[in-house]
């Protein structure tokens, strides 16, 4: 199985000051797919999460007697802070399937995105689930948790479940959530479960 799957994610820091409806970084791509608003100690939150359909790159391979066309897609999260009449891009997460001349799979769920302060201390958690792969086969796509609390990134790392794939289904996270609080790695791991399910209900065919 050929797999392109990158995964990029990284904080920006205080750039440019934005309209205040429907905030966009510059050169964003995609349609809407959720928006998050809340409020909390760092001021007014948007998060708005985008997704492209497939596309072909200058440098995805062309249909040819001898080769499939490629094809790519990307995510996007970006994360709005207003305060004192400013406002400020936080972070952003950018995720992609580049060159894939399979089954191309990306794509956010929508429904298990979330805002929390487990932790009561007036931050914010933003909670990012997603999956991605460029599948030939029965291996299961790859799926990742990121979550934001503040300007302090976690992510969880793991691949969906399969039946027919040993040992398939499980995650690992990263050091910034083995060092956080318990409540974090318990609605992580709670997450993960209802990220399996929602991945085995999805209808591949459908998007
Ligand atoms: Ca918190």
């Amino acid at each position: 199985m050929q797999k392109k799957m990158l995964f990029l994610t990284f904080a920006l820091g205080a750039c440019c000051a934005l309209p205040s409806v429907a905030p966009a970084a510059p050169g964003a791509k995609g349609e809407i797919v959720k928006t998050l608003e809340f409020t909390d100690q760092n001021g007014q939150n948007s998060v708005v999460l985008r997704l492209t359909g497939e596309f072909a790159r200058p440098e995805d391979r062309p249909e040819s007697d001898a080769n499939r066309a490629e094809h790519s897609r990307e995510l996007f999260a970006e994360c709005f802070v207003e305060k004192d009449g400013q406002q400020k891009q936080a972070w952003r997460v950018y995720d992609f399937i580049h060159g894939c001349p399979f089954q191309l799979r990306l794509g956010f769920f929508p429904d298990l995105a979330a805002v929390t302060d487990l932790d009561r201390d007036g931050i914010s958690e933003v909670w990012l689930p997603y999956y991605g792969a460029c599948q030939s086969d029965i291996t299961p796509p790859g799926m990742k948790i990121i979550m934001y609390e503040g300007g302090q990134k976690h992510a969880v790392r793991g691949e969906a479940h399969h039946p027919e794939v040993p040992d398939s289904g499980r995650y690992q996270a990263d050091a910034a959530f083995k060092k956080a609080p318990q409540s974090f790695r318990r609605y992580a791991d709670e997450l993960w479960q209802k990220m399996l399910k929602a991945e085995s209900q999805l209808d591949y065919n459908t998007m």
